[in-house]
């Protein structure tokens, strides 16, 4: 039995709550070792994991892992929120009671650790000294050394963040234990995978993965589900998947945050990172403050709307991020980024890494390629030769500070003012291009009818549009109906409210399914418009669903397109949308207790559909 006082001792950890966790924890999980683990074991870290062969290197400063192959994606039918309290239970949440969970899943991790290392890992989510930091703290235990690199980029990792806690008490306790991948019955009645958050004992344990927001549990585990039912508890925040950007005029100097919604793989890193078109000029400055998860508050002493990104790194989706679609991405991962690559393809002979869409084609020569499942490439048969190189969840992970146009203020704990809160799927057909909405209640609304096409991020049929209500589907922790309240009660208490709207970059012909907005950088124009609506500089037009840009408003300069496709994205199908609002009715039907004031939205959007 490892002397985990002496560990404790040796590393300089000395809040005696953590302490206490991780002893607990050793008594059960049995490891044979212990280390605690800081950001800057991070080289260290890497040399061992390269010697024992779990990293590969992939270009000076970069480097490779894959997943086993059952296990590349978030699972979200073994997803489970549990508390102890019924009332808990929501749609999405798969709410569970704690009595009955913990055992199960105490259970299969018992012993778990016998002959390996139990890493633990002190972090923060949220920079030191933010409004929310009493809710940022946590300690993630885990047995496998590429979560600790992870873990690293994506969160604030060490000692000093949780031996000074305020209420040294007050952290989030993330167990992970990745389990006997090969033989945990992956997607069959035997499953044995387990990832739970007790989110009423802000306790985390999740089983039997080493894949992404399953094993790096400051991420979403705790960034955005622990998050979320700690800040509706307090009634002092929400957390949403929500990406944050910041858009300066440089010519007036104004300035605005937006923040937004979309589910998993509709282009929310894209768009998070990405910059004002070139045919703008030099007039606008795009800033970077994360793609994932936002927390929002109102300040007590300016009564504005703030929000930050918890994150310290992005963990983004590799497919078809190239040159055009995201430059900056391609930047932040460059060689010295210390930046890993998951599930990519790799040749083992030159270390590069290759996705679909990364280049037009996949490399000429073979030799040395290697897919996502660890196959030669070159031995493929001619049955094989299609399938995808790379995973199409495959992703880099890197830090905040590798991206180019990383706010300059993206680790002020006092955040940041938000302007406008947007929400957006793959909707092929009825949704604009934009339509603004100004009133909070039909905002949260629009939210709460979010709708995408499912993603291999959620082990989804690529295609099948479902709804993802403020893109949290995944992420509930709580009813949908206190949820919605919630939203009203924190974005209501703002001094000034933000604009909401609903964005559409994916809307196709009905022909021949060619895409009618050329998305990526371009998008900006539409998000310029919305914040120059929301200052009164231009007037839209109002229709049933939201206001809507004109074609002068919306500042095509340098942007050839089709005046078909152009009159379709700035119109609306009423008769798609009247058929819409009956299936928005039973999505929302679904949800006891929601606000009246949703319904009233509700209905008033149908009334002045039936009008229009
Ligand atoms: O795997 S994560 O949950 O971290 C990311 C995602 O699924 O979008």
């Amino acid at each position: 039995m490892v002397d985990v006082d002496k560990v404790l001792d040796d590393a300089g950890l000395s809040n005696e709550a953590v302490r206490d966790y991780v002893k607990h924890w050793a008594e059960h999980l049995q490891p044979d070792r212990i280390e605690v683990v800081s950001a800057a074991d991070d080289s260290r870290l890497i040399e061992e994991a390269l010697a024992a062969g779990e990293i590969q290197p992939a270009g000076e400063g970069l480097y490779y892992s894959r997943s086993y192959s059952k296990d590349t994606a978030r699972s979200e039918e073994r997803t489970i929120v549990a508390t102890s309290r019924e009332e808990d239970k929501g749609v999405y949440n798969n709410w569970r009671h704690s009595d009955e969970i913990r055992p199960i899943v105490e259970g299969h991790m018992k012993g778990a650790f016998a002959g390996k290392t139990m890493y633990v890992i002190p972090y923060l989510m949220a920079p030191p000294g933010s409004p929310s930091e009493k809710y940022a703290a946590g300690v993630e235990i885990t047995d496998n050394r590429t979560v600790c690199l992870h873990m690293i980029r994506m969160a604030r990792v060490g000692i000093d963040l949780i031996n000074n806690l305020a209420e040294p008490d007050h952290f989030v306790r993330a167990v992970h234990v990745t389990g006997d991948l090969p033989n945990l019955g992956q997607g069959t009645p035997e499953d044995k995978r387990y990832f739970v958050t007790v989110a009423d004992e802000r306790t985390i344990l999740h089983f039997g993965s080493s894949y992404g927001g399953n094993a790096l549990l400051g991420k979403i585990a705790h960034g955005l589900r622990q998050a979320a039912y700690d800040g509706w508890r307090s009634r002092e925040f929400l957390s949403e998947q929500f990406m944050l950007l910041g858009i300066k005029d440089k010519e007036t100097g104004k300035q605005w945050h937006v923040c937004g919604g979309f589910p998993s793989a509709s282009g929310k890193t894209n768009l998070a990172m990405t910059l004002a078109p070139d045919a703008l000029g030099d007039r606008y400055h795009v800033s970077f403050y994360g793609d994932d998860i936002a927390w929002l508050w109102v300040d007590p002493d300016s009564g504005e709307l703030m929000g930050l990104n918890p994150e310290n790194g992005v963990f983004g989706v590799a497919k078809d991020t190239n040159e055009k679609t995201n430059p900056t991405a391609l930047d932040s991962i460059a060689p010295g980024s210390q930046a890993l690559f998951t599930n990519v393809a790799y040749n083992d002979q030159t270390h590069e890494v290759w996705w679909e869409g990364k280049t037009p084609e996949r490399p000429a020569d073979t030799a040395g390629w290697i897919d996502w499942k660890g196959e030669r490439i070159a031995d493929r048969s001619p049955d094989e030769a299609g399938d995808p190189w790379a995973h199409p969840n495959s992703r880099f992970t890197t830090s905040l500070a590798n991206v180019p146009n990383v706010a300059a203020d993206y680790n002020d704990p006092k955040g940041v003012r938000i302007d406008a809160i947007i929400f957006g799927g793959r909707t092929r057909d009825r949704e604009p291009l934009v339509r603004a909405i100004t009133d909070l209640a039909e905002g949260v609304y629009d939210g709460l009818t979010l709708g995408a096409e499912a993603t291999f991020a959620a082990e989804g049929v690529e295609g099948k549009l479902r709804y993802d209500p403020m893109s949290m589907r995944p992420f509930m922790s709580y009813a949908e109906g206190p949820y919605a309240q919630h939203w009203l009660d924190i974005v209501g208490a703002a001094k000034h409210q933000p604009i909401f709207a609903h964005v559409n970059w994916f809307q196709r012909d009905a022909g021949d399914g060619h895409f009618l907005w050329p998305g990526y950088r371009e998008n900006l124009r539409a998000l310029l418009w919305l914040c120059q609506f929301k200052d009164g500089e231009v007037t839209g037009r109002q229709t049933a669903v939201g206001v809507i840009p004109t074609e002068d408003e919306l500042g095509m300069e340098g942007l050839d397109l089709p005046q078909a496709d152009l009159d379709r994205i700035l119109d609306i199908d009423i008769e798609r949308w009247r058929e819409e609002m009956g299936h928005r009715q039973e999505h929302l039907e679904q949800f006891p207790n929601l606000p009246e004031e949703i319904w009233v939205a509700h209905r008033r959007v149908a009334e002045a559909l039936d009008q229009a």
